[in-house]
């Protein structure tokens, strides 16, 4: 594994897992700061770090702090992620401009990609990635996370994509950016907070041996870019397509009316839904994010396996 990049400040952990070859797994931060509502932000962030522990594998949560990229954070790290309002979201657009003004940054997927990369970490657990938001057609909205996909070296576990997304038009985008799509034991792309969302997936793969087989040939063949694997949330957590459709309608229309629009989108929607469920999605959040840890702790002990 070669040496972290020097603007980079990696944890002594995470820096002799990666000298050794032991397996470590990169988390997200905007789930923390603009995905959840506190305190329950932070519970999830150090319970997934601690569940991933206990899997034998080194969590390295990923941020900006005063302006240096962080890989590895402390409990107060989290904590000021969690409950300060004065933390960036950040895509990759925005990392030069919260390092330049020495502030705080919580990372988006595709930041996150970026940063592991760099750290030369190839796995990364999250919650859900973005995509191309309903009616791309005419706003142009489509999530930064998809173009990192295809240019940067890990694989993303994540439980699909919500239906606040254009699910069909996110995986014709990846299958046009060349992503490997990989459904685990699935042949119906998960719709986070529901187990399937009617589009079919492109690949499956039926353990996380093969996950780390299809990383190995990608990339020692020189195919640049990301793998998606996708995790459907666990049966008795989940929230039937029916049930959760009608929210996601309200929330959206609730942003149109509000007149949201941007990186404002995707936090917005969250916290509605959160809103008109009552906590219930956010209880089926903290689940499947701990369900995809699990999955990507796997596959990162396989990958350093081989
Ligand atoms: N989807 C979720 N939860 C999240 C996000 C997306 O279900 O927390 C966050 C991730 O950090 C993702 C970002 O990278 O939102 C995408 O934002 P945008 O759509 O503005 O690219
Ligand atoms: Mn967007």
């Amino acid at each position: 594994m070669s040496n972290p990049h020097p603007a980079l400040e990696v944890t002594a952990e995470v820096r002799s897992a990666l000298q050794s070859g032991r397996p470590v797994v990169a988390l997200e931060s905007t789930i923390i700061s603009h995905g959840m509502p506190y305190p329950q932000n932070v519970e999830t962030a150090r319970g997934v770090e601690q569940l991933l522990r206990d899997e034998g594998v080194v969590p390295a949560t990923i941020a900006i702090l005063h302006g240096r990229p962080r890989v590895g954070l402390t409990t107060p790290d989290l904590e000021l992620l969690g409950s300060s309002g004065d933390v960036a979201k950040v895509s990759i657009r925005d990392i030069p401009y919260v390092m330049a003004r020495r502030a705080h940054g919580a990372t988006t997927v595709a930041a996150t990609m970026r940063i592991a990369a760099l750290a030369g970490i190839p796995v990364f657990v999250t919650g859900g990635i973005g995509g191309v938001h309903r009616g791309a057609g005419e706003t142009f909205d489509v999530s930064a996370d998809l173009e990192e996909l295809a240019r940067t070296d890990v694989t993303v576990v994540s439980a699909g994509v919500k239906s606040i997304l254009d699910i069909g038009l996110t995986l014709e985008r990846l299958e046009t950016l060349g992503v490997p799509v990989l459904g685990y034991r699935t042949d119906d792309f998960p719709a986070f907070y529901s187990r399937h969302s009617g589009q079919p997936v492109p690949l499956r793969v039926e353990d996380p041996e093969e996950a780390a087989a299809l990383m190995h040939a990608k990339w020692d063949l020189g195919l640049r870019g990301g793998v998606l694997l996708a995790n459907p949330v666990p049966e008795e957590e989940e929230i039937p397509s029916e049930r959760i459709s009608a929210i996601i309608d309200q929330a959206l229309a609730d942003m149109a009316a509000a007149g949201i629009s941007g990186k404002e989108a995707t936090p917005f929607l969250l916290g509605r839904i959160v809103e008109i469920t009552g906590g219930e999605s956010l209880r089926t959040n903290i689940a499947l994010v701990r369900n995809n840890a699990r999955l990507g702790a796997a596959v990162a002990r396989a990958y350093a396996a081989e």
